[in-house]
């Protein structure tokens, strides 16, 4: 995949570009990575890439002539790929995983940082870009949208994690066999007890069927608990039993719980919620 980054700071990219995930995705020829300073393009000689918006009002608008001859700048470059242009807007789509599938799967990304109060309409109008925002919270331009979206692509490219499950089966890629979207199951590792709180007996077990089954419980409790939106029409949003979950308590707690439950008792760590003290 191609990727051509519009901005005027396209030293912004540098680091984020020589680093983890997308660095990998780069070196293996899996994604190349362009970056354009729209400045370059500006046809007047002071370089100005925005001006005062028509109608009055604060701030700046970017203009249309550098943003259109960037792109078609850009594109000239190996232009037997189609680009899907995307604008990084706060009044975009809301970017979520199954879009980010879709991307990763384009010959050629265009991607366009907006600065300032915004862009000129009509270079919009003409570019009929993709208009993608990354949340709901003000940024001052597209710079960090376009990095979100490219570390998302990269990651999803054949070959770059090498450790092709940990891809599918993150958060927002397990789904439930009713095709939820379910957040991930907590993690462990040594040391079995770290300040006095123990690794869940269950995971100490050998017993993979069983690890299985507790770590589905767990992705459809948490997302039951965190996300209940994400479940919106399945039928896991209805409560079922679960194993019991003696994670990130204090061993003693644990302890004590564990045989409150063993005798009957109701309200043990099933179901709290609140963090410790709360
Ligand atoms: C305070 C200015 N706002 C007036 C209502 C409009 C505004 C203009 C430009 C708000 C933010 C921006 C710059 N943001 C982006 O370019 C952006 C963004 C974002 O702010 N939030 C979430 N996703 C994105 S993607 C690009």
């Amino acid at each position: 995949m191609r990727i051509d980054v519009l901005t005027i700071f396209p030293d912004l990219f540098t680091g984020f570009l020589s680093t983890s995930i997308p660095a990998i995705a780069i070196e293996q020829g899996r994604i190349s990575c362009h970056t354009h300073d729209i400045r370059a393009y500006a046809a007047n000689k002071h370089r100005k890439v925005d001006d005062r918006p028509f109608g009055g009002g604060p701030g700046m608008v970017m203009m249309c002539q550098p943003i259109f001859d960037a792109v078609k700048a850009a594109e000239s470059q190996d232009s037997e790929l189609r680009a899907v242009r995307v604008l990084l807007t706060p009044q975009g789509e809301r970017l979520t995983q199954p879009r980010v599938e879709w991307l990763a799967q384009q010959p050629r990304l265009t991607l366009l940082c907006g600065h300032y109060e915004g862009i000129d309409e009509r270079v919009i109008e003409e570019l009929k870009p993709l208009e993608i925002s990354i949340g709901d919270y003000v940024l001052s331009g597209g710079e960090l949208g376009a990095m979100v979206l490219i570390d998302a692509v990269a990651r999803l490219q054949p070959g770059v994690l090498g450790h092709e499950e940990s891809a599918a089966e993150d958060s927002f890629s397990v789904r439930s066999t009713d095709g939820a979207h379910l957040l991930d199951c907590p993690h462990y590792t040594r040391p079995r007890e770290w300040n006095g709180r123990e690794v869940p007996d269950i995971l100490l077990s050998g017993d993979h069927a069983a690890v299985d089954r507790w770590r589905d419980a767990q992705r459809i409790e948490r997302t039951r608990e965190r996300r209940p939106d994400l479940l919106q029409n399945s039928p896991l949003a209805e409560a079922q039993p679960l194993p019991a979950a003696n994670n990130n308590k204090p061993a003693a707690q644990v302890a004590r719980a564990n045989r409150s439950h063993a005798s009957g008792e109701v309200g043990g760590l099933l179901g709290q919620t609140a963090p410790e003290g709360a």
